[in-house]
């Protein structure tokens, strides 16, 4: 008698989780079988009014870059209860990871992705009871660019399909894939930088130094004339000629679609901006400007008006700090020493003076 009931338990148990189990599958099987049962539903909803897509439908990045695509599955009123999907990507992309949301929660077959045949595919189910509607995301999936040129992200539409209650068939009637153009990587050209300075003929001195690049970029419009600034550090060698402590890397622009010579200006922080020359920044990264001097003495630069310039008024406060004939340096005096010796002395005077050629000299500016 327990026997029995024990056995007869177990059956209806094992019922019961076989209609559970089939109940997630249902969706997915329905559309394969074509149940008779669900005949009589179909007219009840209409099929196909799905549209599965990957957003957003157009991407432009570079080489090596890296982009996310959102697969979104839009239902509305459908009860989606599983959808089994296949993307297939073209070789101009790599998909490097994904992940699930749990809009449809029970994984009916992992997210797995097969890097040689450039595919990935899952199938995901509703719970029991909660066909989803809406517009859910189901994916992410995460890209990398490898190679220049047009390449689509798109759904495998046979291998693609969902399962809504009350439906025998695949009801999604849209797919929507996404367009990826890739240009080529951005590099950015260094910058190497010698130029001599009035007065400085020691070694290891350290200055500051703004630097304006003009340059011809190509892009889809046309050609462009673009103006960049930067900072960098310049260090003396044994001649006193100042170079770039280290190649300086121009940020921002694209060597690829540099067209012909760039203008490269130079300003410490007393001398006045010069250009130093220019330079095909496609071949060569050095811009030799060591035959070339720095004007020194740009002192006064209390306004607008007094920067980059050199008159009268830059000239008073040197002279003024020449009170002995060897003066220590302080703070305020330290800029006066454009010979780098430690003292304000005659000699700077004269190195001052010796730029001051006539009432008004005006640095050059892009
Ligand atoms: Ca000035
Ligand atoms: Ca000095």
């Amino acid at each position: 008698m327990t026997g029995k009931y024990l056995q007869q338990h177990k059956i209806s148990l094992a019922l019961a989780m076989l209609v559970v189990i089939s109940f997630v599958f249902a969706g997915v099987f329905a559309s394969v079988t074509g149940t008779k049962k669900s005949q009589d539903q179909r007219s009840q909803a209409a099929t196909n009014s799905a549209v599965i897509s990957l957003q957003p439908g157009q991407q432009d990045t570079r080489v090596g870059e890296k982009f996310t695509l959102a697969l979104f599955l839009e239902v509305g009123d459908l009860r989606i209860s599983a959808a089994d999907i296949t993307i297939d990507y073209d070789a101009g992309v790599q998909l490097e990871k994904f992940e699930v949301t749990q809009a449809l929660p029970v994984v009916l077959r992992a997210g797995a992705i097969n890097a040689g045949q450039r595919t990935f595919s899952i199938a995901l189910g509703s719970g029991p009871q909660t066909p989803v509607t809406g517009s859910p995301l189901l994916v992410t999936l995460t890209f990398k660019a490898v190679s220049p040129g047009s390449n689509t992200v798109h759904f495998n539409q046979a291998m693609t399909q969902a399962a809504a209650l009350g439906n025998t068939a695949n009801v999604i009637g849209a797919y929507r894939q996404t367009s990826v153009t890739i240009g080529d990587q951005v590099v950015s050209p260094k910058l190497t930088i010698k130029v001599a300075q009035v007065g400085l003929s020691k070694q290891d001195v350290i200055t500051q130094a703004d630097i304006g690049l003009v340059y011809t970029q190509q892009n889809a419009a046309g050609q462009e004339k673009k103006l960049k600034l930067y900072k960098t550090e310049l260090t003396s060698n044994q001649s006193g000629v100042l170079i770039t402590k280290t190649p300086l890397t121009l940020e921002g622009i694209n060597q690829s679609t540099l067209v012909g010579m760039t203008e490269v200006y130079l300003k410490t922080p007393y001398t006045l901006s010069k250009k130093l020359g220019s330079i095909d920044l496609k071949q060569t990264e050095l811009l030799d400007a060591s035959d070339k001097k720095l004007v020194i003495g740009d002192f006064d630069q209390s306004s607008e008006q007094e920067k980059n310039v050199i008159r009268l008024t830059d000239i008073v406060a040197p002279l003024q700090a020449y009170t002995l004939l060897e003066n220590q340096l302080t703070p305020e005096t330290a800029k006066f020493d454009v010979d780098y010796n430690g003292l304000v002395d005659i000699r700077d005077i004269s190195i001052v003076l010796s730029s001051f050629t006539q009432l008004e000299l005006r640095g050059e500016v892009p």
